[in-house]
């Protein structure tokens, strides 16, 4: 599932919004409900919080049980680059040799995100493969999966994989990005625009 919906006001809005489709919020690392996405000096660990490009991830890949929505609301738009892009896990995985998506199922990762460690989160730090065939819950980082040289292999299949099934949007102020977190990976361009500023949200 996937949504971009437009003319949301404020947080209230996205309140009733998420109320009206039954889903809670889910606490992030630091155990807030609400993470704003916006380049500030200090970023407590998290990558969102600088004007940085950002791979193909998914959200709390590191989490026990990663949220399996995430919302993002856009507050401030930025007029220029600092688009976001998603793509459904499964279509491109089904891209690739059969030898490759079977690694990707049972290879093991230890998750445990630079953020995570900052906020010593209680419920993040797993092993786990990049994508459980159980229970249909991908969990992906470019940046953080990057430096195991057992993922090399892995992220080179992916990575173009994504790319050709990949959607891009450049939020305007008052749109809501809803993705499901388990069947989508996501990310943004490098962000040259101070004033960009958007509310992320977790959702279960
Ligand atoms: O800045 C964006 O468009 C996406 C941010 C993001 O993926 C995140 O905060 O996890
Ligand atoms: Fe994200």
């Amino acid at each position: 599932m996937v949504d971009l919906l437009s003319g949301i006001e404020g947080i209230r809005g996205c309140l009733d919004l998420f109320g009206r489709l039954s889903l809670n919020l889910v606490p992030q690392y630091g155990g807030r409900l609400l993470h704003e996405v916006v380049a500030k000096p200090n970023t407590e660990g998290f990558l969102s919080q600088t004007s940085a490009a950002l791979g193909y991830h998914s959200d709390g890949h590191d989490y026990h049980v990663p949220p399996k929505y995430i919302a993002l609301y856009c507050e401030s738009a930025a007029e220029s680059d600092c688009e976001t892009f998603f793509s459904e896990f499964k279509p491109a995985l089904s891209l690739l040799a059969p030898g490759i998506a079977l690694r990707i199922a049972s290879e093991t990762f230890q998750f445990h995100s630079g953020a995570a460690l900052y906020w010593k989160t209680p419920h993040a730090g797993v092993l786990a493969p990049i994508y459980n065939e159980q229970t249909g819950v991908v969990r992906y980082s470019y940046e953080y999966l990057k430096p195991f040289s057992s993922a090399e292999e892995l992220l080179n299949e992916l990575e173009p994989a994504f790319a050709a099934a990949q959607t891009t949007v450049r939020l305007k102020r008052g749109d809501l990005l809803l993705l499901n977190n388990w069947e989508y990976v996501h990310g943004r361009h490098a962000n040259s625009n101070p004033g960009r500023k958007l509310l992320r949200f977790w959702l279960a």
